[in-house]
């Protein structure tokens, strides 16, 4: 029996062994208990696996090892969301076709994972970039343009003139590029949008079912953004136009001092009189030059010009002066509002700015004037004043007869408004899956039809960005165009947001491949949802949003019968280096690929489990991770050399075994991996103590290891004489009535600080401990008079105070 544990020879020796005995490949049709476990898929770039790919897969293949060996019939699949920039720009840079170099980074990302031995199963695998995959991708377009959920609209669109692309307004980060940093600006453009507007409300329902993270749901519902309000109705004096603002607080309707419209606007330039026109015209020019995210940062100086023109209050019939500005936003609600510059903060810096007078409609309970931004607005308590018939009432009941009153009159009814958009799916770029439209002669768009799928992407294409979509370079494109449809037809020349691949990959894995049907409803049903979703917290709003929208159109098409894609979700926790996050432009950085060759696979993803709570992550440090290792070699050396027959174990050490099992079993339920290995730990310091430990008691800490060490365990149980792989064992059960430890260690502290132990029997009764506490020797000497209080904490701790 070899003396050290060698990782190197036992871990390779294991992986062959599952490979050839396809251990991991699940039986989609047999199981009985079907468990799917799904992490995020990579990105495959020419960089190599990285410390944060290794603390998403390898803790959440402890997790799932975990759950097979409760009896799950788990699945969990791997595979690669391929298409996208970074390849795309690489081959800028070198010439390399993206499908070659993705082809490689693909393979090389395999073996990586290979070595990390995670039981994923490999004959399932995707890759977006596929045209076995993205026939799929079109097809699913094809459903949506079917369905009407698919449509085309010029725009103002994000664009990035760096990547040369339009971005979703997910992807504007700061004003800026999401990928590149480059600073975002407006652009109009025709662009192909899906309707998840459609399904705003049943995307916010749903949230209240789903096994989530707090505040990943509170992020969607935000991100949804829910306003209840009403329109209220103003026409403009000497005019036919009547202009709607949507308000969430109508209470506020007495202060108003003046309606702004936003540069956008349709009807601004007609009841713009002929003294503003030429202002307002220049102010629309500035304000198309403007982002979205600046014209409403809060910290930005407002401003807006006067049109010259009069709206008349539904109440009082007073003259509303009516200014342009640009904070007010054509895309949310109806594009104007009514200025209370009382009790809006924009409205008051606007209203400073340009002298226009400030009037008090509402006041708190404490009798103060106060702006809405500082409270809830739909749980606000306080009075309506100085608003003609509706003064004194609450104001949330003097908001519902004041909507009353403008319904009756005809100038106002209840609205419901959202923040969400509908998703730009087209993106001008050439990696992606190209969206399965040709337009005829007229220009007028048709769907592809099913039978040409996959609509491939052409390859006699240059990787130059110019603005427009690469594919409008490639002759075959039309030629195969032209030959399908006729003279004059063109195919659309834009690509899919990657996010589209990624929205129904989970579906996808279920059916191997197959070419014909896009998802069997017999798997669907028995597998979905997915029971386990692990990956980061950065896809809170984006691909989490998409995936539901698409799991609940497919449902409404009638292919899946399941509203939602993931019951449960976690995210890792961030791993930092010297407390920054790791990035190639700090140099901080670490790679896994040295630590692995020189410890293991086994050891280098217990290190990144150690480091705390999976959730919270942990800042890397090359000296803890020795600490592991000397762990397993101590364990291999235990359960090596010191295993007998013969040896005694009294009820304390099967006490504490029976504590361990219930404690690992606990931790690894919650994601507490660096809890699991403490327990681990602490019982081996025990075990070690021993002259030898029992061939069972091996057996059961191999098993409550092999989660964690999925090699390592293999070789134990293996030398311990276990039969079959340790990952199909059952996972060891405890015997509630052994818990109890037989004695305990309780602290003493006089004073709070502390002063001794005491060791006592775990059924003492609580004024025996007190009493033992006080005769320790050392805490006598601290005793001098009687104490003044006594306290216990029971199981723990004595406290005296003198
Ligand atoms: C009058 C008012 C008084 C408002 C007050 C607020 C406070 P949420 O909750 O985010 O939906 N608003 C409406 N449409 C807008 C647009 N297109 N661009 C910019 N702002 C717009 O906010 C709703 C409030 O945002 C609306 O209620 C409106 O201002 C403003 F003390 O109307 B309020």
């Amino acid at each position: 029996m070899p003396k050290n544990y060698d990782p190197r020879a036992v871990e390779a020796k294991w992986r062959k062994l599952w490979e050839d005995e396809k251990i991991y490949e699940a039986d989609l049709k047999k199981a009985n208990d079907p468990y799917y476990g799904l992490v995020m898929f990579p990105y495959p770039s020419g960089d190599k696996l990285h410390v944060g790919h290794w603390y998403n897969f390898a803790p959440a293949d402890s997790f799932f090892r975990f759950t097979r060996m409760q009896g799950k019939d788990v699945f969990t699949p791997m595979g690669f969301d391929a298409f996208g920039l970074p390849a795309e720009n690489y081959a800028i840079k070198t010439g390399i076709h993206p499908d070659a170099s993705t082809k490689k980074n693909v393979q090389t990302m395999i073996e990586q994972l290979h070595r990390m031995g995670c039981m994923y199963d490999w004959a399932k695998m995707v890759n977006t970039s596929t045209p076995e995959y993205y026939r799929w991708t079109q097809w699913l377009f094809l459903q949506m343009f079917r369905n009407g959920l698919a449509y085309k609209k010029q725009g103002m669109v994000n664009w990035c003139p760096s990547c040369q692309t339009v971005l979703a307004n997910e992807q504007v980060k700061e004003g800026t590029c999401e990928r590149c940093g480059t600073e975002v600006i407006q652009k109009p453009l025709e662009q192909w949008f899906w309707k998840i507007t459609n399904y705003c409300e049943r995307l916010l329902s749903g949230l209240k079912d789903l096994a989530w993270p707090e505040k990943t749901k509170l992020m969607q519902r935000n991100w949804i953004g829910k306003s209840v309000g009403c329109d209220v109705s103003w026409k403009v004096e000497g005019s036919d136009v009547v202009l709607d603002t949507f308000t969430t607080t109508v209470d506020t309707i007495f202060g108003v001092t003046f309606v702004v419209i936003s540069p956008e606007h349709p009807e601004l330039l007609k009841i713009t009189s002929k003294a503003h026109r030429k202002e307002v015209e220049k102010y629309i020019g500035a304000a198309s030059k403007k982002t979205e995210l600046d014209r409403v940062a809060e910290t930005k100086d407002k401003s807006g010009v006067f049109t010259g023109s009069f709206v008349l209050h539904p109440f009082t019939g007073a003259k509303v002066p009516l200014w342009v500005a640009d904070y007010v936003l054509m895309n949310y609600g109806t594009g104007v509002v009514m200025g209370v510059p009382a009790h809006d903060q924009r409205d008051k810096d606007f209203a400073e700015k340009y002298s226009l007078p400030i009037i008090q409609s509402i006041r708190s309970e404490a009798g103060e004037s106060f702006v809405y931004d500082d409270v809830d607005k739909y749980h606000v308590k306080g009075t309506i004043v100085e608003s003609g018939p509706f003064t004194g009432m609450q104001i949330l009941e003097g908001r519902k007869v004041i909507i009353g009153e403008l319904e009756k009159r005809g100038l106002g009814k209840p609205r419901i408004v959202f923040r969400l958009r509908d998703w730009l799916v087209s993106r001008q770029r050439y990696w992606g899956a190209p969206i399965p439209v040709v337009y005829d002669p007229e220009g007028k768009p048709h769907p592809v039809p099913e039978e040409h799928l996959p609509w491939l992407l052409p390859t006699d294409v240059e990787f130059k960005p110019t603005g427009k979509s690469p594919l409008t370079e490639s002759k075959e494109f039309v030629a195969r165009t032209e030959k399908i449809f006729g003279k004059g037809w063109r195919p659309e020349y834009d690509t899919m947001d990657t996010f589209v691949c990624s929205s129904f990959y989970e579906l996808r894995y279920l059916m191997e491949g197959d070419p014909k049907t896009f998802i069997d409803q017999k798997f669907e049903k028995k597998w979905m949802p997915v029971s386990m979703y692990i990956g980061g917290p950065e896809h809170a709003t984006m691909h989490l949003i998409y995936a539901r929208f698409v799991m609940m159109a497919l449902k409404d098409f009638g292919f899946v019968s399941h509203e939602e894609p993931f019951k449960s979700l976690v995210h890792q926790g961030l791993i930092t280096h010297k407390g920054a996050k790791m990035s190639k432009s700090k140099g901080n950085v670490v790679s896994p690929d040295a630590f692995v060759d020189r410890y293991g696979a086994d050891v280098f993803r217990m290190y990144l489990m150690f480091m705390g709570p999976f959730s919270d992550g942990g800042d890397w440090s090359d000296l803890g991770i020795k600490g592991i290792d000397r762990f397993v070699q101590r364990a291999w050396d235990v359960l090596t050399t010191q295993v007998s027959k013969d040896a005694k174990e009294d009820k304390e050490f099967q006490s504490l075994l029976h504590r361990t099992i219930k404690r690992v079993t606990d931790s690894i339920s919650s994601f507490h991996f660096n809890t699991a290995l403490s327990a681990l730990m602490e019982f081996l310091n025990a075990a070690e103590a021993l002259p030898a430990v029992s061939p069972d008691t091996a057996k059961t800490f191999t098993l409550l290891l092999a989660p964690l060490a999925p090699h390592l365990t293999e070789e134990l149980w293996e030398q311990l004489g276990g039969k079959d792989f340790v990952i199909n064992q059952t996972w060891p059960s405890y015997d509630k009535n052994l818990l109890q430890s037989a004695s305990m260690t309780i602290a003493v502290q006089v004073n709070g600080k502390l002063r001794g132990t005491i060791r006592v029997p775990s059924d003492m009764p609580d004024a025996e401990v007190i009493a033992a506490a006080r005769e320790e020797e050392n805490v006598k000497k601290f005793l001098t008079t009687a104490p003044k209080k006594e306290l216990y904490v029971k199981g723990r701790l004595v406290s005296f105070v003198v």
